[in-house]
């Protein structure tokens, strides 16, 4: 189907269809045209509106087109039967259309504003009262502005008669013309004029053959520009007008009574609604290269988001938390916050003091949500940056898409919101916190108790070496206090001779010792807590900004089925089969 060429759904639901087309070219920021252009478009589309409610007029405008000196005037006084075009209106004293009506029959609405554009004739012949004619200029003239006289005139007539003559029926103006005509098809007919020079005197025998030769040849070149069966009418209208008896070759009795033919009702409304529907093609025609804009716009998002969620983006949001966490002293930081001192215990405990009076390295961070908010603000600026390339990115992909203003513009500018819409400093800092809780949950219990039991059993130790055997083994037999408090006496006797100082210096010996083991383990475990943290971070991080790329992939998508939708409806309006040329 030609784009011309009518839906074979008619023109019942065409003001539905004019409805939708006016929606869509109101938000129609996707079609690829100036703002005027879109405007003028709309404009059309009300034009088209108002013919439509135009279609009950029982009047028929017929138009006679064809090249200079082909005969329109003369077939036009033929078909009159009387000399309308008088010398002053004919070219080339004129380059007027020259409009043949009956003086009851009412001009057409759509041709009020058109005056000064037109010559108005009137006759009185009842017979051809609804047909209005009109002889419009030649379209081949050497006067440039005849063809957009014709072209513009065009758009008024229902029915359209094609004039041309056996000298000029090759001229491929005429058929150049004939497909750049926004009408339907089937309201075209084609005049061979001046078929008579075929015959110059009656008794030329093999005139016929040539005549016949032409018109084959004129129905192909009709053909080829795309009517598959034309209605061709052979005439003379000299001939005619000088109201001799028609030759038997001359057809212009059936040319008149096609023209002046009573049309019922339904019949003019079948003619003026074809070629509205041709028209609304034409206009809706326009929209195609909105069709495949909107297709290349949601190839687009497609693509992009492809990219951003690509494996290569993941890797890259893993270095983003990364590179952060390695630029801040973390480790430090935590084991530093991390330290109780419960959880150490006499010499351990004894021992984490003097470190702590030690260490002269001024901390990093005052305090752990010190520490979270520097975080979150250097990861909120690296993810700026990660976002950054991937906005550059888009802007890359679209251009190379072919999506083109202003809907390449729309489209960036709604990924450019969403991505600074993204905000993960906040979150962030609540998942630090988070982690950091977690963390600090987790008690030293159990070293405590084993500082405890090591503590007790190096004091039994001492206990029992200052004793002595007979004094324990005395107290054990006979457990009454007489026993104990010699025991007791024994013991802080035994404290003050050589052997009770060595045991008490053995006894302070071992504590420290094992001050200085349960010491070294708690940092070490304070460490690996600390490692442990870095790594919760890293992935809450990722989390965060995982959670953050899917929130703009949620909106791509959104705006990727926007797209579709706007598409099926523009699709909707113009009839066209779905665009098959997507591809990756
Ligand atoms: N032999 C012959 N001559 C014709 C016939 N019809 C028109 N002519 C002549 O062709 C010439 C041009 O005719 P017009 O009717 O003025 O042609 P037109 O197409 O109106 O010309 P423009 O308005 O200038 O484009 C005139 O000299 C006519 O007499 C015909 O059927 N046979
Ligand atoms: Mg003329």
């Amino acid at each position: 189907m030609g784009p011309w060429e009518a839906s074979p759904t008619g023109v019942d639901d065409l003001g539905g269809r004019l409805r939708h087309l006016k929606t869509v070219l109101d938000a129609g920021s996707f079609l690829p045209l100036p703002e005027e252009e879109r405007h003028a478009l709309r404009r059309r589309a009300e034009e088209l509106e108002e013919k439509l409610r135009q279609l009950e007029e029982r009047t028929l405008l017929i138009g006679l087109v064809g090249g200079t000196g082909v005969g329109k005037s003369t077939l036009m006084n033929a078909l009159a039967q009387e000399p309308i075009a008088s010398v002053s209106h004919r070219r080339p004293h004129t380059d007027r259309v020259l409009l043949y009506r009956h003086v009851q029959c009412p001009l057409p609405r759509s041709l009020g504003a058109g005056e000064g554009l037109f010559t108005d004739v009137t006759h009185q012949a009842d017979a051809v009262r609804h047909v209005i004619m009109a002889d419009l200029p030649d379209f081949d003239s050497l006067v440039r502005n005849h063809r957009d006289r014709v072209i513009a005139f065009m758009e008024h007539l229902d029915l359209v008669l094609w004039v041309t003559t056996p000298e000029k029926y090759a001229d491929a103006r005429f058929y150049e013309m004939l497909r750049d005509a926004p009408k339907a098809r089937e309201n075209f007919a084609f005049v061979l004029n001046k078929a008579d020079i075929f015959f110059p005197d009656s008794g030329s025998l093999g005139a016929l053959d040539d005549l016949n030769t032409v018109v084959r040849s004129f129905r192909r070149l009709v053909r080829e520009a795309g009517l598959c069966d034309p209605v061709l009418y052979v005439v003379s209208a000299q001939e005619a007008l000088e109201g001799k008896e028609a030759s038997s070759w001359n057809q212009f009795p059936f040319l008149r009574r096609w023209v002046f033919q009573e049309r019922d009702a339904k019949e003019i409304r079948a003619i003026k609604g074809a070629n509205l529907d041709v028209a609304f093609h034409s206009l809706a025609g326009r929209l195609q290269e909105g069709i495949l804009q909107l297709e290349k716009a949601a190839l687009f998002l497609e693509k992009l988001a492809a990219f951003t969620q690509d494996e290569r983006r993941s890797a890259d949001l893993t270095s983003v938390v990364r590179s952060v966490l390695v630029r801040m002293p973390g480790q430090e930081v935590f084991a530093h916050s991390l330290e109780n001192p419960e959880d150490l215990l006499g010499a351990a405990a004894l021992l984490s003091w003097l470190a702590r009076l030690r260490a002269s390295s001024p901390e990093p961070f005052q305090t752990v949500s010190a520490f979270g908010g520097e975080v979150s603000a250097a990861l909120e600026k690296r993810f700026r940056q990660y976002l950054e390339g991937i906005r550059e990115h888009g802007a890359a992909l679209a251009l190379q898409a072919g999506v083109s203003d202003p809907l390449r513009s729309e489209l960036l500018e709604r990924i450019r919101r969403s991505l600074e819409n993204l905000s993960v400093a906040e979150s962030a800092a609540d998942a630090i916190t988070v982690v950091l809780e977690q963390a600090r949950k987790i008690g030293e219990a159990s070293r405590r108790w084993r500082q405890r039991l090591w503590s007790v059993l190096v004091t039994a130790l001492l206990l029992l070496a200052l004793g002595g055997q007979d004094g324990w083994r005395a107290v054990l037999a006979q457990p009454g206090p007489t026993n104990v408090v010699g025991l007791c006496a024994a013991m802080v006797e035994k404290l003050f001779s050589g052997t009770g100082l060595a045991a008490l210096g053995t006894w302070a010996f071992l504590q420290v010792m094992l001050g200085a083991r349960f010491y070294r383990e708690y940092k070490k475990s304070l460490q690996r807590r600390s490692e442990a943290i870095i790594d919760s971070l890293q992935s809450a991080l990722e989390g965060v900004l995982r959670r953050a790329v899917e929130e703009h992939l949620e909106v791509l998508r959104q705006c990727r089925h926007e797209m579709e939708g706007r598409r099926d409806l523009v699709q909707q309006i113009v009839r066209a089969a779905p665009s098959k040329d997507r591809s990756d």
